[in-house]
């Protein structure tokens, strides 16, 4: 990806940058966190880390609206935080414990919220596509004009059940967003060694699909290109689809010594494309806000982080009974 060359005075209120910077924050150092708790051995089990990736969620729920649903793969920590979760107990499932979303028997990859409209976590790759377009068709069904944000990877992109997805979705004009979140690696295989032609959301055309490539380290460019999406959507137009283009820093999982790329190549990347830095150099040179203003801002998202982690070390294992229960759902209860 070339650095960003537009030196635009961006349209946006200093209140939107700090907000965007304040959320992109709390995902970074709750992931950083959650990588310190899984090193002292607190976090079991797979713990896929977002770091890097920021913007596209903050992007993406800067452009959306209540009622809108959204779903997503294992890597699913920023989603959860981005649409407004309590990072308490999203900490909290992490490590296990019964104060966590899943009351500690789902883990990283299977949380879910009725309440912010989010439907997981899925470990299976690409298993969220279509039941995303399912999402999509619900709400296309009652009638209303909520959207659904279905998030995968490059590597999920090269899945055969996403063109069924696709397919379906464009039969029905469904009002859903694909967004594919490519970070170049599936696990350790690079787009370039695993794809053919890896400009995924052209794709799309075969099926009729608008859709478009979008920075992913510029919060801003997500932010309209999501709202287009959504737009097209809400007026009965959809799908869309978003190939939003991205960097994860840290290995695959917590298990991955990222062998297949060079160090250079992740710094590089964190110099100068950086999502975060990205805004906090727009807010500052824009002069929407001094150092100080920033400095309150790391120690308020330092504390809510901090305050998560202590949640998630004392918050009870789940009793045993807990074993049996939230298995079947209750008849008659959708
Ligand atoms: C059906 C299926 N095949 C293989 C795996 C193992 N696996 C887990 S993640 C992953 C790579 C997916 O990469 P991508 O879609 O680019 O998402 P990213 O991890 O980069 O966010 C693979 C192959 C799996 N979980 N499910
Ligand atoms: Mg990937």
């Amino acid at each position: 990806m070339a650095p960003r060359k537009s030196t635009k005075k961006p349209n946006v209120s200093a209140e939107e940058l700090k907000a965007y910077y304040k959320d992109m924050l709390l995902i970074r150092r709750f992931e950083e966190k959650a990588g310190q708790l899984y090193g002292m051995g607190l976090i079991g089990g797979f713990c896929h880390l977002y770091i890097g990736q920021e913007a596209v969620v903050v992007g993406l729920e800067a452009a959306s609206k209540e009622g809108d649903k959204r779903i997503t793969s294992y890597r699913d920590h920023g989603h959860m935080l981005a649409c407004g979760m309590d990072p308490k107990g999203v900490m909290a499932e992490l490590t296990g414990r019964e104060g966590g979303y899943s009351k500690g028997k789902g883990g990283s990859m299977h949380m879910f919220s009725k309440e912010k409209h989010f439907y997981g976590g899925h470990g299976i790759v690409a298993a969220q596509v279509p039941l995303g377009a399912g999402l999509a068709f619900s709400d296309k069904y009652k009638g209303n004009d909520n959207v659904t944000f279905t998030y995968f990877g490059d590597g999920a992109a090269n899945q055969g059940q996403v063109y069924e997805a696709y397919n379906m979705a464009e039969i029905w004009n469904l009002p859903v967003v694909f967004v594919i979140e490519n970070n170049q690696y599936a696990m350790g295989t690079s787009t370039q060694r695993s794809t053919h032609s890896p400009s995924y959301w052209e794709r799309g055309a075969a099926y009729g699909i608008k859709g478009e490539e979008v920075d992913g380290m510029d919060v801003l460019a997500v932010k309209a290109a999501g709202q287009k999406a959504v737009d097209t959507c809400r007026a009965g137009k959809g799908p869309y689809i978003l190939e939003i283009k991205t960097y994860r820093y840290r290995g695959h999982s917590m298990s991955d010594p990222a062998k297949y790329r060079t160090r250079e190549e992740v710094q590089k990347m964190r110099d100068e494309r950086d999502p975060i830095e990205n805004v906090r150099s727009l807010l500052l040179t824009g002069k929407h806000a001094t150092e100080d203003d920033l400095k309150a801002i790391d120690k308020e998202i330092k504390e809510i982080v901090n305050e998560s982690a202590e949640f998630a070390k004392i918050s009870p294992e789940p009793a045993l009974e807990e074993l049996w229960t939230d298995i079947y759902a209750e008849a008659g209860v959708a």
